[in-house]
């Protein structure tokens, strides 16, 4: 391994935390690209679990680089306040290094998004309402605030002014809002900038030069690629870009600086927040699949949606990110399923479709073609060879793998990091 990217396939909350952990063992440095504090990535270790939102996984590693890149919504509060926590149990935080070209989260953001999408009514995406949206909505429009900006106590003084100006007009005019203060919003970010200075530097060069020492990066992928905004299910997306590519865009890094793509595929499918989900199981199944699998928000809390694997989704993923392989996680939690379904195609209007439609009418309508598999009923969490796995379970691997054309690389049986199989 020397650079190794880090994607999920399908609507996010595959396990990615757990796996980035647990490649994160051989890594030098670990990188957060796009997304923000809307992420939520659990990791176990002996035990405790550590909820991440912005900080990279790899922080339960003393010694390695967490870098926070350019591609980040950076809300500054949250990072803190992760910090100090970790802080608390005694990890280390000096290796944390963040991008001075991130967008800054401001309240203006997080207030928006919040009654932005509440205003939405019926069409309403389901976001985190962590700010995200209205954070790279500025970026684009080209009014964003940036780490190095929030550094310059001048520069952040008057791009807050104008900004805030803009905003305070936008709350009154499209939600009767009352204007926010920007007196308590400038302290409020000049002491976070103080706190964070240490931290902030080029990320690019320091990625960059990291590559030419044959250092172990790993790019850490945030919600996964049906939420990407190109290529998920457009609009109940998120606004940055999950897929590989994304490395390119959000961190500084060249894609013939990639080695690798590792895929997340949980065994059964969740999302949170509106939008199409073939595979959907609004039955006794999907509550089942919910209770098992614990299966709320880390963010929000938010009950996820459940479904079976949708094997069309992860090809796709497969496709747009070049995966390598993939790592399977949450098997263990299938263990007491008397059937398991596994979607290999969708049909619509009576004919199979070869690729996921962009039309969201058409996806909210396909049918999707479940092939069936017999449980495994027995306790795999102990498993640590592949070989030991139940053969019940082996053939629902083998037929994920064969449609969707991607190797098997990792099998995760438990969220500890010892509860892993590696294929040979
Ligand atoms: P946003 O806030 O603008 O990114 O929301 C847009 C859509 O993206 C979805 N989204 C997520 N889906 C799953 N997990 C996410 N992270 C948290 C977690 C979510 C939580 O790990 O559990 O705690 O609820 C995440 N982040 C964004 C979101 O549901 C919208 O559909
Ligand atoms: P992420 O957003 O992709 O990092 O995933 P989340 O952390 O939001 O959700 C995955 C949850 O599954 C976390 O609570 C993990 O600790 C847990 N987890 C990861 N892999 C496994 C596994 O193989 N089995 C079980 N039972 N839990 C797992
Ligand atoms: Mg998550």
């Amino acid at each position: 391994m020397s650079t190794v990217v880090v994607t999920g396939t399908q609507w996010g909350d595959e396990g990615k935390g757990k796996i980035v952990d647990y490649l994160a063992q051989q890594a030098d440095t670990v990188v957060r690209f796009q997304g923000g504090s809307n992420a939520g990535h659990t990791v176990m270790v002996d035990g405790e679990a550590y909820k991440l939102r912005l900080m990279p996984s790899g922080i339960l590693f003393k010694g390695s680089h967490c870098i926070v890149g350019n591609g980040v919504a950076f809300d500054p509060m949250v990072m803190l306040e992760e910090m100090d926590g970790l802080a608390e149990r005694g990890v280390d935080l000096s290796g944390i290094r963040i991008s001075n070209r991130a967008q800054v989260v401001l309240p203006y953001h997080r207030l928006m998004d919040g009654i932005g999408d509440e205003a939405r009514g019926d069409n309403k995406i389901g976001t985190t309402k962590r700010g995200i949206g209205p954070c790279y909505m500025d970026r684009d429009n080209r009014i964003g605030i940036r780490v190095c900006d929030l550094m310059d106590e001048e520069e952040f003084a008057k791009r807050l002014k104008e900004n805030l100006a803009i905003k305070n007009k936008e709350l009154k005019l499209l939600y009767d809002h009352e204007p926010l203060s920007y007196d308590e919003i400038l302290k409020e970010y000049l002491g976070y900038a103080e706190r964070l200075r240490p931290y902030v530097c080029d990320t690019i060069a320091l990625l960059n030069d990291e590559i030419k020492e044959g250092r172990k990066i790993l790019f850490e992928g945030a919600q996964a690629t049906m939420l990407d905004i190109d290529y998920g299910t457009y609009p109940y997306v998120t606004a940055s870009h999950p897929i590989s590519g994304g490395v390119g865009v959000g961190a500084g890094v060249a894609p013939n600086k990639i080695d690798k793509v590792v895929g997340i595929v949980k065994a059964y499918c969740t999302r949170v927040g509106e939008g199409p989900f073939p595979t959907e199981q609004l039955n006794a199944i999907g509550e089942k699949i919910r209770e098992e699998g614990h299966e709320y928000g880390v963010v929000t809390g938010r009950p996820r949606r459940t479904g079976w694997l949708d094997a069309c989704v992860v090809r796709y993923a497969g496709l747009i990110s070049g995966i390598d392989y993939m790592a399977v996680t949450r098997l263990d939690i299938l263990d007491n399923f008397e059937e398991i379904k596994m979607c290999v195609a969708y049909k619509y209007k009576g004919e199979i479709l070869n690729e996921i439609p962009a039309s969201l009418k058409v996806l909210a309508e396909v049918e999707p073609v479940y092939e069936t598999f017999e449980g495994w009923n027995t306790d795999i969490s102990k498993v640590r060879k592949y070989e030991d796995l139940p053969e019940n379970a082996k053939k629902y691997l083998e037929r994920m793998a064969a449609v969707t054309g991607i190797k098997l690389g990792i099998v995760s049986v438990g969220p500890n990091r010892d509860e892993t199989i590696v294929l040979a």
